[in-house]
């Protein structure tokens, strides 16, 4: 949901930051694909600049992002992202040096997570007569603060009375706009249901102030139409196994939503096929699309990766350019394609990344004869 509108253009710059593991193999594919559809289509050009940041950059240079990298990443359209994680380096060194190095001084403060039973999908969730339902939700992720702030440390290491501090920041004007944007983002669609979570029985600051800016923002006129209502996060685990069809829109902190989004992509089919974006609503700065999924290292290189997450990210990535019509075309060929039971082994399928691709684009290329 943006709240500055998109400006169409005919040529887009596209920052490319494959990153790590099955990520590198997964965007060459969307490149593969963007490139067919705009070939295909017509109508406007993608640019690409390879940036080589990710943990083999790191273990070479000592650093995950050069320090010109964010004025780099400001002068593109978009940035499409891969993954982060290499088994070498302590996990909590690569997601600071790299991911959060970009989304909070970027300002990327919306994540938006569609979650849905994607064509070749099966939902884990059945209903009373053993049929699998389907999901359709929103997730929408604060993607700036919370215990993701940077704030905190360890003092007397190695000590038995070692302390180590995690501090969540909330701050009013952090949860304002995310409150807005996600009432925003309910508001379109068809139900107008929002779900706000939190955890403000035992957490009485952070989650209380939450609890109070829905409140305050849900009385705009803008969003009168918009039915909410508050969940605590471990009661919002039980209704999205026991009542999908209950929820519509949820937001969340930065911590809660990491968590409730993976579960999500789990219960509707699988997290192979689940989309991110990291937007800035206002669009100051590029905003940045990438796959929920991580690195993966035990699959990379084996040309076995689900490229389905990285494809409906990279859509979505259009649709925040504004090229709708080009987001829905790819979409159409991505569910045909799997819908046809061309998938990889994660679904049950038997084809390979290359494999999926080469259909996916193949699908693509039929679009000039329509
Ligand atoms: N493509 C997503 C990715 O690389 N995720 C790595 C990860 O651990 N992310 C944690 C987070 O999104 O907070």
């Amino acid at each position: 949901m943006s709240l500055a509108p998109a400006t169409r253009k005919s040529s887009y710059t596209i920052a490319s930051i494959p990153g790590d593991g099955i990520g590198i193999e997964v965007i060459a594919s969307t490149i593969r694909v963007l490139e067919t559809l705009t070939k295909t289509l017509n109508t406007f050009t993608l640019s690409f600049t390879h940036l080589p940041w990710g943990s083999a950059y790191y273990k070479e240079t000592g650093t995950y992002l050069p320090k010109d990298a964010l004025s780099t990443l400001r002068q593109h359209d978009a940035i499409l992202f891969g993954a982060v994680g290499d088994p070498h380096i302590p996990d909590h060194i690569s997601l600071w040096g790299l991911l959060l190095a970009l989304r909070g001084p970027l300002q990327l403060y919306a994540n938006v997570r569609p979650v849905r039973t994607f064509p070749g999908t099966t939902s884990h969730l059945r209903d009373a007569a053993g049929k699998p339902k389907s999901i359709d939700w929103l997730l929408v992720r604060e993607n700036s603060e919370g215990e993701y702030a940077g704030q905190g440390g360890r003092s007397h290491i190695g000590q038995p009375w070692e302390a180590a501090t995690e501090v969540a920041i909330f701050t009013r004007v952090g949860v304002e706009r995310i409150m807005r944007f996600a009432f925003k983002a309910a508001a379109a669609r068809p139900k107008k249901h929002l779900i706000v979570v939190t955890k403000s029985n035992s957490m009485r600051n952070g989650m209380v102030l939450w609890d109070e800016v829905a409140r305050s923002v849900s009385q705009d006129a803008e969003f009168k139409d918009v039915k909410w209502e508050k969940m605590l996060v471990d009661a919002m685990t039980v209704r999205m196994v026991a009542s999908p069809d209950t929820i519509d829109t949820i937001v969340g902190t930065n911590l809660h939503m990491d968590i409730l989004s993976d579960l999500a992509a789990a219960l509707a089919g699988s997290i192979g096929v689940a989309p991110s974006a990291n937007l800035d609503p206002e669009r100051k700065a590029p905003s940045m699309f990438e796959p929920v999924h991580g690195s993966a290292f035990d699959i990379m290189g084996k040309g076995v990766a689900n490229p389905v997450a990285a494809f409906w990210s990279s859509a979505e990535m259009l649709r925040w350019l504004g090229e709708d019509d080009a987001a829905d075309m790819m979409m159409g060929c991505v569910e045909r394609v799997c819908d046809a039971g061309i998938l990889t082994r994660d679904l049950g399928g038997k084809e390979g990344t290359a494999g999926v691709t080469d259909a996916v684009c193949k699908e693509i290329e039929k679009l000039k004869s329509r």
